[in-house]
């Protein structure tokens, strides 16, 4: 029997992955950008036992079957796969994120589980390895194996498409919770029905690989006001996008719209601070670190907030043989 336990963060995107060119080895049709953040992890013990029958999954104390058990073991599929072994697991989960924060993210969680699962059927990969692993899980989750401001690339297939670090600008967010309920249309299959069905889409693909150049550029030269500027007009293009769907898809509510309200006064007021909204209702304010405390006590007549910084990439914290 071996055991280890990793932490993850959740990551927010400030150039949004949206839209797949594989679906089985789940590769972006653009690549991305974000911050890892210092809130909210996830915490993961895998255990590898040769006496269990099957794989099993709980997370923060109840016991997982159906949908996000098949999903689990098929990814532990492909740990056994890469570490020629057959035993199963068992999976336990906690998730730091207050209830239905928006932020229960699968990001976290298969960063977490690509390097507690990883260890535990004794393989010693590489941070890049590790990043191409969690994309198999989760796009997004190849991001939060990376700390601070990741780029994924897209690449041209498995071994090209992982994220690592980039140089960026001192940042916070604030988190603006407006909303707790789980969304209506899961973002893998709202992804796909973009992809079926929107006029839009290979415009999306286009702009985007140039959004990522232009705002990797921004994070390089330090210039926070110009990553905000890329990072709304990059969230709310993905927004306009979903709503393009045929049926159409909303994730934005009148509370989001409220909050971004709010930001433009802020700016108004000369605040650095934009946007961001990932799929779901709630609204993350890219700011500089001093600003921070100033923006929450003003979007906290609207939203309940929390402030963000740089966290650390997916990290093993304990490995028992
Ligand atoms: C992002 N999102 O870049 C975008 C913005 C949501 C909105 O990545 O199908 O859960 O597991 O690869 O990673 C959510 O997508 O999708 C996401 P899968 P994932 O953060």
């Amino acid at each position: 029997m071996t055991q280890a336990t990793a932490v993850a963060h959740p990551n927010i995107a400030l150039v949004k992955y949206w839209g797949k060119r594989d679906a089985t080895m789940n590769l972006p049709a653009t690549g991305s950008l974000s911050m890892t953040l210092d809130v909210f992890p996830t915490t993961t013990t895998v255990t590898v036992d040769e006496t269990l029958a099957a794989d099993s999954l709980e997370l923060d104390g109840c016991t997982l079957e159906g949908t996000p058990l098949d999903r689990v073991a098929r990814f532990l599929d492909i740990v056994r796969g890469l570490a020629g072994a057959s035993a199963h697991a068992r999976v336990v989960t906690t998730n730091a994120v207050p209830t239905g924060a928006g932020l229960a993210s699968s990001a976290s969680g298969f960063a977490a589980l690509a390097v507690a699962a990883s260890a535990a059927y004794g393989l010693d990969l590489t941070p890049r390895e590790l990043s191409r692993l969690a994309r198999r899980g989760s796009g997004s989750a190849s991001r939060s194996i990376v700390s601070g401001v990741a780029v994924w690339h897209a690449g041209d297939d498995d071994e090209t498409s992982f994220a690592e670090p980039t140089a960026a600008p001192d940042m916070a967010m604030v988190i603006a919770t407006v909303e707790e309920r789980e969304k209506p249309v899961s973002s893998r299959v709202a992804m796909v029905r973009t992809a079926e069905t929107s006029p839009f889409y290979p415009a999306w693909v286009t702009s985007t690989a140039e959004t990522l150049e232009r705002m990797v550029d921004a994070c390089a030269a330090g210039d926070l006001d110009l990553v905000g500027r890329i990072a709304e007009t990059n969230a709310l293009r993905m927004h306009a996008l979903i709503q393009s769907c045929d049926p159409p898809i909303r994730y934005l509510t009148s509370a989001s719209l409220t909050v971004l309200d709010r930001i433009e006064a802020l700016r108004a007021d000369g605040v650095l601070a934009y946007a961001t909204i990932d799929a779901g209702p709630n609204v993350v304010v890219l700011c500089d670190p001093a600003q921070a405390p100033r923006i929450a006590d003003d979007l906290a007549a609207v939203a309940s907030t929390v402030v963000a910084r740089p966290g650390p990439g997916a990290r093993l914290v304990e490995a028992v043989a």
